[in-house]
């Protein structure tokens, strides 16, 4: 009964049924919970859309528009949902081809504009395709109360974001229910889009990095730039996690906490992680010594954002990272790499971040400040082997 029930997801293709029911099978791992759990049409489903009532619907899309968790005031991020892997093995289920793959970003969100940054890098720009959504959170729909990223309207509307070039979607969100009807979780950026088989690749940063490193070197302009080489891999492995719970996550978890104990917790977590990274870098110019790994790009792309964002927005103000030597030249210096300035664009991320979450900041308001030139010199040449 239960399978009848997953055969009926409208589709033309059938290797497409079978990617999507791949999907919401993960997807449900993920959560813990058991697939056929959310599926059965009486099962005990938490996040099943029929039979829940319209008032609870309604709270539920309002509730994953800001990843609110239910544990007592503190952020808990949710995992992604479409987890397949783009191979250079012609026979996979995603091969990479040029043209086939699109990007969808935006410039605000540091999980997505890691995605860019090693685009750019590897020299994929006429292999992914990429558009950029607009920097403030919308209404996705009408009927409930979701807000999340959608799609400017003209060229025009806001600088930098261009209209759905593929469908002409409203939103990030009707993406996520072309890939999958049941859809029913966070509509996230960043979304690696698969034009021919018309259904969402993948859309965990961590892992679309990866892809970008390691499948598309037939077509890449910088096939030699390996930013997980196989040497290093559990030193970079070992730094990723703690600089993913302590910084890249832990702005989150200070800034989105809404009792003082969370915060506290991630906030004094945040800034020893940063110490780390400080004394690090006084050693070497990378995080994993003369060369430039994904650690790097990690870490920079949350760097980057700091002092115009989250020391005010997110409460992390015991010290900007102007005021940490190593870790401000060493922003400078990934900064300055050819390719990856052109990923930061701080009206987008200042626009989206002071004008997206109305529970921390009411007004709207944008501040003036600081407006930190990161094209100015640094020190790290010092380290150069
Ligand atoms: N694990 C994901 C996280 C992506 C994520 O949290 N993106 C945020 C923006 S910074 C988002 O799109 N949020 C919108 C939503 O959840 O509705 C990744 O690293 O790719």
């Amino acid at each position: 009964m239960i399978f009848q029930a997953l055969v009926a997801i409208p589709s033309a293709d059938s290797d497409v049924v079978q990617l999507r029911l791949d999907h919401m099978r993960t997807y449900y791992e993920l959560l813990n919970m058991p697939f056929e759990m959310c599926y059965a049409a009486e099962g005990p489903c938490p996040r099943k859309r029929e039979g829940r009532d319209s008032l609870e619907k309604t709270q539920h899309m309002a509730q994953i528009s800001v990843g609110e968790s239910k544990e007592p005031g503190a952020f808990i991020r949710t995992p992604s949902a479409f987890r397949s892997f783009i191979s250079r093995d012609p026979n996979a289920s995603f091969p990479a081809e040029p043209g086939r793959y699109h990007l969808y970003i935006s410039y605000a969100c540091p999980w997505a504009s890691r995605c860019l940054a090693v685009l750019k890098l590897k020299g994929l720009e006429d292999v992914i395709s990429f558009s950029v959504v607009r920097s403030k959170y919308e209404k996705t729909k009408d009927g409930d109360d979701h807000k999340g990223w959608v799609f400017p309207a003209s060229d025009t509307e806001e600088s930098g974001a261009q209209p759905d070039p593929l469908y002409g979607a409203k939103s990030i969100r009707e993406l996520y229910e072309l890939a999958s009807p049941n859809y029913d979780a966070r509509f996230s950026v960043p979304v690696l889009w698969d034009k021919k088989l018309k259904t969402i690749v993948n859309n965990e940063s961590s892992e679309i990095i990866r892809m970008f490193n390691s499948e598309f070197n037939d077509f890449a302009v910088n096939a030699g730039l390996d930013l997980y080489p196989l040497h290093l891999r559990s030193e970079i492995d070992e730094i990723n996690e703690w600089i993913y719970e302590g910084i890249n996550n832990g702005v989150y978890k200070s800034g989105f906490a809404k009792k003082q104990g969370p915060y506290d917790e991630a906030v004094t977590k945040l800034f020893e992680a940063l110490d780390r990274c400080e004394d690090i870098l006084g050693k070497k110019r990378y995080l994993c010594g003369s060369t430039l790994t994904e650690a790097d790009i990690r870490l920079f792309v949350t760097l980057i954002r700091f002092d115009e964002v989250y020391v005010v927005h997110f409460k992390c103000n015991k010290k900007m990272v102007l005021e940490y030597p190593n870790l401000f030249n060493y922003t400078k210096d990934i900064f300055q790499i050819p390719g990856v300035s052109s990923t930061v664009n701080m009206e987008h991320i200042k626009g989206h971040y002071y004008r997206s979450h109305p529970w921390i900041n009411p007004t709207g308001l944008v501040p003036i400040g600081p407006g930190i030139d990161y094209s100015s010199p640094h020190d790290r040449a010092r380290f150069s082997t």
